[in-house]
């Protein structure tokens, strides 16, 4: 393995929809640089970047990986990373270090809705992209309509710097618009290729896209604009500068076209990475913060103290614990203090290495910009900056999106919560999407993910790495209750039966809010019916028997106490007998007033191809769902509606299987309403079953 400079080296995150084909394009990167001496194959379990049990069970990517190549005197570094909806933010935390995006787009299904979820990720770091269209080989693949949908979903600045050479059977290689020469591949997979003259049935459509290209480069540059007007047309040299430097300021996106698996296109797509994306020193500084919090810049150089920002650890059953990172400053040799900032500890480095999939390969030295791993680190954890002693800052790490399903979790053997607690966070070290949490009301356990495969696999790596076995259960429904009507009651508590006595009387008015209005206490006391100080007590009696409701436990809310009379004895009455007195109104109160019980509302946002659009309504109406609405986003169709939480804990699950995992959605929060009385016998019924319900009445 070579040294590289940063100015030689390429840092690409590779992210896309899932299925893309980003996994079968490093593989077929790394066979045809000879990094690999066969082509690996996501279906046989030997892709190089999706080399975890769970990956090759699942054949999808799970986690980001790194992989690099060596092209033309420069080495790219690939981070391979997963499309699928519950590991897109791995995509996020990929492209944080990258330099550049190379995002993937199947030719069959076009731009899907992952696709335009990395893009905006790209657009928030301001990174250079390029293009690639995929699985061209494909059945129904189709140039037009693949661009058509590249453009009217991530926007015209997109430009084809290649037209295919025939489609799916027939595609057999790419025109490149720069040298207007035809890369014909020799058809056995070996990725071996000639060079020769555009054949004629490609040479129209080359000639009108070499014009666009030409025409896009030139209209984003003044010089080279007015050099259009003049000539008619730009030189190579004069292209090729012009699409480099608008490519590194994003503000053009070349456009190249393959076939991972048929291995078509695959040195002329390394040419495009090597030839227009920016290297790894180019963005010229990073930013951090020092000691006291103040920003600090520091040049991505080789002549600056080491620094480097650690991106990702994980636990791999060949190495142990992994850490990724990229240099950032400065030179790392095996004679580097590597210091981490972050936890004030000095970490002590077992090698300079780099990774390719799951093999750590050894190097002398990583220059500044350079993306190497380390193996067994004691204390660092995704997001920790290493420094030189004496020269330390701290990179920005990056924010990971909060949960969005979780699930109730019970040990399998009693008294293994302790070590639950512990293997747990051991996997929030490396999986930042993960969240941990105790549930106040229900006092479940919650594991909470991105979606429902997120989850279900931390739970196997609990059991696999750590051996602890813990039940997974759906969520319980955070119910509420309120009241309908109104009541007026009285609540007397009195005990005056041989020595000191406790006596408290009140007469309370209750009516509800409106929702979400939660709880109201008015006192309308007069003349000292009861005295000043023992008021409190009876609202903090109301305020503690409220959080159990009388219908099924559940806390009671959106309704107002007014406190309007009562009645008190010199000596036996004391805070504790008017705060019992004010628990006993409630209850009696809530009866009377026609109490009901609450459910959470979910607005929902489901994706899918538009032939399941109809299946997927008729559904959400079984749900007891409205549907609010519809709409076209590409190929893709997206229904908004209300759906009832209780009704979408197993949404996850029967989405996959109704659209063959081609669907997604999002659910959040949005109102409380009255649970059909159809229902409220059942839910009592299970919470009372569930050890909620009334307590023992005091007193
Ligand atoms: N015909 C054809 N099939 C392809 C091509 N590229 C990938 N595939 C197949 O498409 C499927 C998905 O490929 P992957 O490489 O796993 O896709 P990915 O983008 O890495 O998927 P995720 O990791 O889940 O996001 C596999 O069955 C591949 O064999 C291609 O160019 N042509
Ligand atoms: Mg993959």
């Amino acid at each position: 393995m070579n040294v590289y400079e940063g100015k030689n080296i390429r840092n690409v995150g590779i992210v896309g929809h899932g299925g893309s084909g980003k996994t079968s394009l490093v593989s077929a990167i790394l066979f045809d640089t000879g990094a690999t001496t066969r082509l690996g194959r996501v279906e046989d379990g030997n892709a190089t970047t999706d080399y975890d049990d769970e990956e090759i069970e699942r054949k999808i990517t799970i986690s980001a990986k790194l992989a690099f190549c060596e092209w033309n005197k420069n080495k790219i570094n690939m981070l391979d990373t997963p499309g699928f909806v519950n590991f897109i933010q791995e995509a996020r935390g990929a492209l944080r270090v990258a330099d550049a995006a190379v995002v993937v787009v199947d030719a069959v299904s076009g731009v899907m809705v992952q696709t335009e979820k990395v893009w905006a990720y790209a657009e928030e770091f301001g990174l250079a992209r390029l293009v690639v269209v995929n699985r061209l080989d494909r059945e129904t693949a189709n140039f037009e309509r693949s661009l058509e949908s590249i453009h009217q979903l991530l926007g015209r600045s997109c430009v084809p710097v290649q037209v295919p050479i025939g489609q799916e059977k027939s595609f057999k290689g790419v025109v490149d618009l720069v040298t207007m020469k035809a890369y014909t591949t020799a058809g056995d997979g070996s990725g071996k290729f000639t060079e020769g003259p555009i054949p004629p049935d490609a040479e129209g459509r080359a000639k009108e896209y070499r014009d666009k290209l030409v025409e896009s480069v030139a209209e984003s540059d003044e010089k080279l604009m007015e050099k259009f007007f003049d000539s008619g047309t730009l030189s190579d040299e004069e292209l090729i500068s012009g699409l480099k430097k608008q490519v590194a300021e994003a503000k053009l996106y070349p456009i190249v076209y393959t076939s991972a698996t048929a291995n078509i296109g695959i040195p002329q797509l390394l040419n495009a990475i090597v030839n227009y994306l920016p290297d790894a020193v180019q963005r010229g500084t990073v930013t951090g913060k020092n000691h006291q919090g103040a920003e600090v810049t520091r040049k991505i150089a080789d002549n600056e103290p080491f620094s480097a920002f650690v991106f990702k650890t994980y636990s791999d059953p060949f190495t142990g614990r992994v850490s990724l990172y990229r240099v950032l400053s400065g030179v790392l040799t095996a004679d580097t203090h590597p210091y981490n900032v972050n936890r004030s500890v000095a970490e002590r480095f077992a090698q300079v290495a780099t990774m390719q999939g799951k093999t750590l390969v050894n190097v002398p030295k990583l220059h500044a910009g350079d993306i190497g791993a380390v193996a067994k680190l004691k204390e660092t954890v995704t997001g920790d900056t290493l420094t030189e002693k004496g020269h330390e800052l701290t990179y920005p790490s990056v924010k990971w999106v909060q949960p969005v399903i979780s699930f109730a979790i019970e040990p399998k053997s009693r008294g293994d919560e302790d070590k639950i607690s512990q293997a747990i966070h051991k996997l929030m070290d490396e999986d930042l999407g993960l969240g941990y949490s105790r549930e106040s009301q229900t006092k479940e356990f919650l594991l909470a993910g991105q979606g429902q495969m997120h989850v279900e696999l931390a739970v196997a790596r609990l059991k696999k790495r750590y051996g602890v076995e813990v039940l997974l259960h759906p969520p319980k429904v955070p119910y509420r209750e309120t009241i309908k009507g109104k009541a007026d009651v009285q609540g007397k508590h009195k005990k005056q039966s041989g020595g000191h006595g406790q006596y408290g009387d009140c007469k309370i008015r209750m009516e509800p809010l409106p929702r979400g209005g939660d709880f109201e206490f008015k006192n309308e006391v007069f003349g000292g019916a009861i005295p000043k100080n023992f008021i409190p007590a009876v609202e903090k009696g109301i305020q503690e028997s409220r959080q159990k409701g009388v219908l099924a436990g559940f806390p009671t809310v959106d309704f107002r106490v007014i406190l309007y009379d009562g009645s008190y004895h010199d000596v036996d009455s004391s805070e504790m007998a008017f705060k019992i007195a004010g628990s006993l109104a409630f209850k009696k109160g809530i009866r009377e007033a026609k109490p009901i019980l609450l459910e959470p509302v979910m607005n929902v946002e489901v994706v899918a191809p538009e032939e399941f659009a109809g299946d997927l309504m008729g559904d959400l109406n079984s749900r007891r769902g409205r549907v609010q609405g519809m709409d076209v986003r590409g190929r893709s169709t997206v229904i908004k509606a209300q759906v009832p939480l209780a009704e979408m804990l197993s949404y996850a699950s029967d989405l996959t299987s109704k659209t063959g995992a081609r669907g997604s959605y999002t659910m959040e929060f949005h109102h409380y309403d009255e649970v059909p009385a159809h229902l409220v016998d059942k839910i009592i019924a299970n919470a009372k079953a569930g050890g909620h319900g009334e307590e023992e009445e005091e007193g």
